[in-house]
């Protein structure tokens, strides 16, 4: 039978500068998504990118005495490098500069020209510079750009403008007969009242103001309108053609899910549903607007000297310990705090005791009591069931929360049979088993199970800390890579090594400290 095929991307990011932890956030999370179906046996694709035009970055590169696209293609490669650093698992990087891409954007502007759903106009409005958007009077805050809160500058321009207000009724009904498509379901609430029932304006697809975008192939003193060249990245890069699309496109078109931020929902779900009903296309099926990563519960920004950057904490923690804290600390509605304090806090609790301490101890008692070798006694008693019942229950309840885009309460129910564990061990005292003779059977059941259950959680882990679930297995010296208790494994030759040191916080808050200066 075919796999089923499974489509996600993350927002393209700006190549305005280097992403900090809060963008990185959003890869990670996508990264854990599409590592969980791969393992469930879906055909995933995975798709980031960078979104490279608009007038912030034109500016940006004269400020730096390059071209832009010298400055873009520098920057996009720093933010590959810390994808990768992130360790995650994309399929495709892409760019918005890529001459396909390019191309296919023009040919998409002329289709929508050719159907009548852009027709030229004349754009007089409140233009916020640094965000690239228009504003009318009502929805601005104090005066100002509500995304940023920066002054907002009147402009007036000849421009192309696309139809939205032709599709309102029909995204209204969408939305509604489509309880899944906006995730969080808050988010959803908000778009419907806030921005699509008061009423849809035409949106203003093309810019005179400056050159660094793409050319409108039938007007080129006009580029096309940012969003309208980012938002089709989703499709332009599988093979969409107005033409005639590829049939990689066939395949993995409409997306199943499309990562993004909180900020950015109104982008995908308004104008994203109409571009793509003027091209005759389905719309994808989910759309998950994350919360934000906040530091010191204030918002990320270089200007307000608060960045925080995932390659410096990789390099003060390893990967596993950052994705680790981003993907539970941020669980599905509502905003995480990131703050170096926390971070250690977290990787001493979690990864380094209730983890690490159970894989290293349960080695190391079964190299001391039985040489190395363990397999299933059967000599059972009633609390084994507990941790049995719950190792077996685990696949499904990981299953209920990823499938309701909970990640940090997947990881919750992975660490809950961890912390079972543990107390299991305080529970069968294998020490005090050890001491009796007639109980050896008895003490090699206890660290089966205990293995057992490290094993099956190392499985699981393995979408959120890749490279810890593999230290895991490799220690253990196990191929069974089922997701369930398995009655009949033989353990040996197994080496325990610490998986995550335990930090010493106030030497390494100096050592951040000094890292700063
Ligand atoms: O918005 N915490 O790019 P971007 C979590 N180019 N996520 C955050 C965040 C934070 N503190 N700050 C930003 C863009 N993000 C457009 C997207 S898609 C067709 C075009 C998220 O570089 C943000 O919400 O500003 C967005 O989803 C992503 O990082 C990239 O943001």
């Amino acid at each position: 039978m075919d796999k089923k095929k499974y489509y996600i991307t993350t927002a393209i990011a700006y190549t305005s500068g280097k992403p900090h932890i809060g963008n990185t956030y959003e890869i990670v999370l996508a990264d854990a998504i599409a590592r969980y179906k791969r393992q469930k046996g879906y055909d995933v694709y995975f798709q980031t990118g960078t979104d490279e035009h608009g007038e912030k970055i034109e500016l940006k590169a004269k400020e730096k005495g390059v071209t832009p696209k010298e400055f873009v293609d520098n920057v996009a490669s720093e933010i590959k490098r810390i994808w990768d650093v992130m360790n995650t698992s994309y399929d495709k990087f892409v760019r918005t500069t890529d001459p396909n891409h390019e191309r296919i954007v023009q040919k998409i502007f002329d289709k929508m020209y050719e159907n009548g759903d852009i027709y030229k106009g004349e754009y007089k409005g409140l233009y916020c510079t640094p965000c690239e958007s228009f504003w009318t009077e009502s929805q601005l805050v104090d005066g100002k750009c509500p995304d940023c809160g920066r002054e907002v500058e009147e402009k007036k321009e000849e421009a192309y403008f696309f139809r939205l207000s032709k599709y309102q009724d029909k995204l209204v009904n969408y939305i509604e007969n489509h309880p899944d498509f906006i995730q969080p379901e808050s988010r959803k609430n908000e778009m419907l009242n806030n921005f699509i029932k008061p009423g849809l304006q035409d949106l203003c697809v093309s810019r005179t103001s400056f050159d660094w975008g793409v050319q409108v192939d039938i007007d080129p003193k006009h580029v096309v309108y940012v969003w309208l060249d980012a938002l089709t990245n989703y499709i332009t890069n599988i093979g969409y053609d107005p033409d005639g699309s590829s049939d990689e496109f066939k395949k993995w078109w409409p997306a199943d899910l499309h990562v993004i931020g909180k900020d950015i929902v109104r982008f995908h779900t308004i104008y994203w549903p109409c571009f793509l009903w003027s091209l005759g296309l389905e719309l994808p099926k989910k759309v998950f607007g994350h919360p934000w990563l906040l530091t010191n519960n204030d918002k990320i920004g270089k200007s307000r000297g608060n960045a925080i950057y995932a390659d410096d904490l990789v390099g003060l923690f390893g990967v596993d310990a950052v994705r680790y804290y981003v993907l539970h600390e941020i669980p599905y509605a509502n905003d995480g705090n990131l703050t170096y304090e926390l971070l250690i806090e977290r990787t001493n609790t979690d990864l380094a005791n209730t983890l690490g301490n159970l894989v290293n101890r349960t080695i190391s008692m079964a190299n001391k009591y039985f040489d190395g070798v363990v397999t299933n006694k059967n000599v059972n008693e009633n609390v084994d069931n507990e941790l049995i019942n719950m190792i077996n229950a685990l696949d499904k309840k990981v299953e209920d929360k990823m499938d309701k885009l909970e990640i940090g309460f997947a990881l919750d129910e992975i660490f809950d049979v961890l912390r079972r564990s543990n107390k299991y061990i305080d529970e069968t005292t294998p020490w005090s088993l050890a001491k009796e003779s007639d109980k050896k059977d008895r003490l090699e059941t206890v660290l089966y199970n205990l293995l057992e259950s490290i094993r099956v959680c190392a499985y699981h882990l393995r979408p959120f800390l890749t490279k810890t679930s593999d230290e895991i297995f490799k220690q253990l010296n196990i191929k069974d890579d089922s997701n369930f208790f398995n009655k009949n494994n033989t353990y040996q030759d197994m080496k325990p090594e610490v998986l995550f040191a335990r930090i010493d916080k106030e030497k390494k808050l100096k050592e951040i400290e000094e890292s700063q200066k």
